[in-house]
């Protein structure tokens, strides 16, 4: 069995894509940070870094051994390991999968999370905005670069690279953001968005703050 803990955010939709796209079943367990549940002694014994989303599998071909993960680029990993899809065996695709996923890690998931976070303070910094905005508006460059190549981040095919990206990308409204600029951003934006894993895991994911 498994358990997805998550709330209304970025890198928990992620989690709720990939599960919805697998067709494997899940209990979704709301954790809100409004209220500051993921500070919770029983939250950080799955999580001691305190944020979601955690997935944990009880299943039986674990051997019998809990798996307890965070990390959304981990979950999304181990959940397509363990089916045997959106993410090549081996390969090319494979690594193109890895590098698009380290870079959502490192660049595009830490610069929407900045810029996210200092259009939350106030008063208004326009200066921090503004620098934080701009370092969104280059990893952006960097992703319509890429997606002018090949449909999907990775290449040909959909994979959980392309799940990564969306999770923050879904959000870009919320920091301010146009994705005018990239036609080719916007293409595989509503590709992604129309694939019905993906509107399901949307509604899931909004349904936890409704
Ligand atoms: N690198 C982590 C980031 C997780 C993360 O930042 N989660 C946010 C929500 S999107 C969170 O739980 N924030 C609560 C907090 O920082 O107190 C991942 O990819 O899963």
């Amino acid at each position: 069995m498994l358990e997805l803990f998550a709330f209304t955010t970025p890198n928990s939709l992620k989690a709720s894509i990939v599960l919805e796209e697998l067709g494997l079943e899940y209990q979704l367990i709301p954790v809100n940070l409004r209220q500051g549940e993921q500070k919770s002694e029983a939250f950080r014994a799955l999580n001691p870094n305190a944020k979601v989303p955690v997935l944990t599998d009880r299943s039986t071909e674990t051997g019998g051994e809990d798996i307890v993960l965070s990390e959304s680029a981990a979950i999304l990993v181990y959940l397509a390991e363990k089916t045997g899809q959106l993410l090549a065996k081996d390969g090319l695709h494979r690594a193109k999968v890895f590098e698009q996923l380290f870079f959502h890690a490192s660049g595009l998931s830490p610069a929407f999370l900045q810029a996210f976070l200092v259009n939350l303070q106030s008063p208004p910094q326009p200066e921090a905005q503004a620098r934080a905005l701009s370092e969104v508006e280059r990893v952006l460059g960097v992703l319509e670069h890429n997606l002018e190549q090949h449909p999907y981040a990775a290449g040909e095919t959909y994979s959980i690279a392309d799940i990564a990206h969306f999770g923050w990308i879904w959000r870009h409204q919320a920091i301010g953001i146009s994705l005018a600029k990239y036609p080719s951003v916007i293409r595989w934006y509503e590709d992604v968005s129309a694939r019905p894993a993906v509107v399901t895991a949307i509604n899931k994911t909004l349904a936890i703050t409704q």
